[in-house]
């Protein structure tokens, strides 16, 4: 019985071993594919993140770490169909203030001269900021936001402002700020230029 039974399980208990070091190689693999799954993943995400559509910033502040955060929305506006017959474009963006701290906005800048920015906060519009280099600049301004506070961004495109021209607006507005996620926010203006 004991031989019988030695004998059954001797050969036996080997193939379990094999079959056990096999089993946790390939636990192993599968692991190691999760892993790699998620760092992956979440590279994804992270690329991603930076192309979501509709809005600047993060989703929350989250954490204890009390900082402030520049929301903008949308992150790009489409302006569809400019007419240049029509003259200067106004458009105004939602921004606030998502973080726990005071957000302080120092200075914008424009990529063109034919588009200019301006904060409006509390019903006070500031100086407007265009392409830097072009024109006046805008001295000693600066805006704060506390936690939770709103402000709008208007921002004026001048379809006059490169003569004649029929094609794709492509310009962006830079908000330099104390966000130390984001001290340089860009916000996106595009549409097409038509008679
Ligand atoms: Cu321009």
């Amino acid at each position: 019985m004991d031989k019988s039974t030695g004998k059954a399980h001797g050969p036996a208990g080997g193939q379990r071993n094999q079959r056990g070091r096999k089993k946790v190689h390939g636990i192993g693999l599968v692991m190691l594919g999760a892993a790699a799954v998620l760092v992956l993943t979440g590279l994804f995400l992270a690329a991603r993140w930076q192309y979501l559509p509709g809005m600047t910033g993060r989703p929350g502040a989250g954490g204890s770490s009390r900082t402030p955060v520049l929301r903008v929305s949308p992150g790009t506006y489409e302006l569809g169909q400019v007419s240049q017959a029509k003259g200067i474009v106004t458009v105004e963006l939602a921004t606030a203030n998502g973080g726990e701290a005071d957000l302080v906005i120092r200075e914008m800048e424009t990529s063109c001269g034919c588009t200019r920015a301006a904060l409006i906060v509390d019903g006070k519009e500031g100086p407007w900021f265009g392409m830097r280099g072009h024109g006046e600049w805008p001295v000693g301004w600066s805006a704060r936001l506390r936690p939770g506070e709103r402000a709008v961004l208007r921002v004026q495109y001048d379809p006059d402002a490169h003569g004649i021209y029929r094609g794709p607006i492509d310009r962006i507005v830079i908000i330099y700020s104390n966000d130390p996620q984001q001290p340089q926010a860009q916000v996106r203006l595009s549409g097409t230029q038509v008679p």
